[in-house]
């Protein structure tokens, strides 16, 4: 299953609306057969797995990190070319949320007689898939928001990490995921330059103007499926109050500033026990200063 999720891992930014998805076929403890869904409209990770194995397929067992899928859309359904190859076992990660599979694609396959294993990595599986899950499942884009911050935690106008280039391949990668950018007026100049490589859209956040909650609703309308937010004080506490926000990334460099913004004002907290927490906090080191990613958890 790990190899399954390491192969997805290489759609990356190029299967949404569609999740990662990776396919190990294994026949006498030997692989016979890998693929994955390389992107958008192509054939899916079963199907390009199957190809690879053959024959070899019979008898064998699958391993992929997301059910199945049993409906015709792009591609016919892969629970037909599982059972049409003879597919002993399927051992899938996580159901797929989506309102067409939904448990249909294991219980096909069950119906085919295969014997059916759900649940293997299914954290890590979820994780991966994160965006694709949060907009499956909320019909909202994932909210990422990217903080700048100085050792004393005040937020920095510069970019620190504009010549690190270990911090530029992270910047790279998560930009492969985001197609659209929330920002409020003031702006750096480097966020702008990104911004000319017109992939991303921009939007400018007016908290008195928009509803955001239906501003997020459109923004999957129009096939924006992952948001970063990186703005300002404002911008910040609005999204983190409201709940919006699915995962901080916090840059710290380590330079103190002595006076600054602090990048969250109010947010209605009175207790310490109460704070908004992250969870699954990974720490990463850069030349130019730390990363630290986690998931908020409201306590309220
Ligand atoms: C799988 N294997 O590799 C993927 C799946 O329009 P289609 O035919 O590409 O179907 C897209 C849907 O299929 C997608 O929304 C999700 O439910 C599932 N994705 N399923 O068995 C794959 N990418
Ligand atoms: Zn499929």
């Amino acid at each position: 299953m790990r190899m399954a999720l390491n192969l997805a891992r290489k759609g990356l930014g190029k299967t949404l609306p569609n999740p990662m998805v990776g396919a190990v076929v294994v026949k006498n403890k030997k692989i016979v057969g890998r693929g994955y869904h390389k992107r958008y409209g192509e054939s899916h990770a079963e199907i390009n797995a199957l190809m690879k194995a053959g024959k070899n397929a019979s008898g064998a067992t699958l391993y992929v990190n997301l059910e199945p899928c049993c409906f015709y859309g792009n591609t016919p359904p892969c629970t037909e070319a599982i059972m049409k190859a003879g597919i002993k076992k399927v051992v899938c990660a996580a159901y797929d949320p989506n309102p067409k599979v939904k448990g249909r694609g294991i219980k096909k396959l069950m119906e085919g007689k295969i014997e059916v294993e759900v649940g293997v990595l299914e954290k890590e599986a979820k994780r991966l898939n994160e965006i694709y899950f949060k907009f499956r499942k909320k019909k909202l884009p994932f909210v990422i928001l990217f903080l700048n911050l100085s050792l004393d935690g005040k937020m920095v106008p510069s970019e620190p990490f504009y010549d690190d280039s270990d911090f530029q391949k992270f910047l790279k990668r998560l930009y492969l995921e985001v197609n659209g950018i929330l920002v409020n007026s003031m702006q750096s100049e480097y966020l702008f330059n990104l911004l000319r490589k017109e992939k991303y859209r921009l939007f400018v956040f007016d908290k008195k103007r928009d509803n955001t909650i239906n501003t997020l609703h459109n923004l999957i309308e129009n096939n924006i499926f992952c948001l970063l937010v990186t703005g300002g004080k404002e911008v910040n506490t609005y999204f983190l109050k409201n709940k919006l926000v699915d995962k901080i990334y916090s840059f710290f460099s380590p330079d103190i500033l002595g006076k600054g913004e602090n990048p969250f004002g109010d947010l209605g907290i009175f207790e310490v026990s109460d704070c908004v927490c992250l969870e699954e906090v990974k720490l990463q080191e850069y030349n130019s200063g730390f990363l630290l990613s986690g998931y908020p958890l409201w306590r309220r």
